[in-house]
């Protein structure tokens, strides 16, 4: 594999730790403060970037690279509210975003056709989880401060996510 590409993906391996823990430093603030459909939403956000990394791991050898496993950054652990919960959550997942856009543009640099096709599963991904981030975020702003608003927010936030999830 050409050494760029080889190093791009071992950062890419560090992002999705990064959004695992940062998902998981989340999940468990929602829990503290009794928003518990959020915190779930959250623990399953954390679970599947795990697996989106583990993903890559796997991709890495298999194409006899050579994998780095990352130092995690340490997570932000306090919010103020929601919604810089949620605004935290899809400023997030614009990085991702932009980093595996940044993969895909050197991949057709260097010719890595293989590596091109693989990551064409996280743009799909990224495009279901802007979607999901900016339409929670939404409904916050409309709820505002309204603490039954919060409360049903937290309810239903599994129905609210489920519009733009892919039922695959
Ligand atoms: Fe890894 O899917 Fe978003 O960040």
């Amino acid at each position: 594999m050409n050494a760029t590409i080889e190093k791009l993906l071992n950062d890419q391996v560090k992002f999705e730790a990064n959004a695992s823990m940062q998902y998981l430093s989340m999940a468990s603030w929602a829990d503290a403060n009794g928003y518990n459909g959020v915190a779930e939403f959250f623990y399953l956000q954390s679970e599947e970037e795990r697996v989106h990394m583990i993903k890559l791991v796997k991709f890495i050898n298999e194409r006899s690279g050579k994998v780095i496993v990352p130092e995690i950054d340490k997570p932000q652990e306090n919010y103020t509210s929601l919604n810089e919960l949620f605004e935290t959550f899809l400023k997030s997942e614009m990085f991702v975003t932009e980093q595996i856009n940044h993969v895909i543009y050197e991949c057709l640099q260097h010719k890595e056709y293989n590596v091109h096709n693989f990551m064409q599963w996280y743009v799909t991904e990224q495009l279901e989880e802007e979607a999901v981030a900016r339409t929670l975020l939404d409904k916050l702003t409309i709820i505002g401060n309204d603490k039954s608003g919060h409360y049903l927010f937290d309810r239903d936030i599994n129905t609210i996510a489920s519009v733009n999830q892919n039922p695959e």
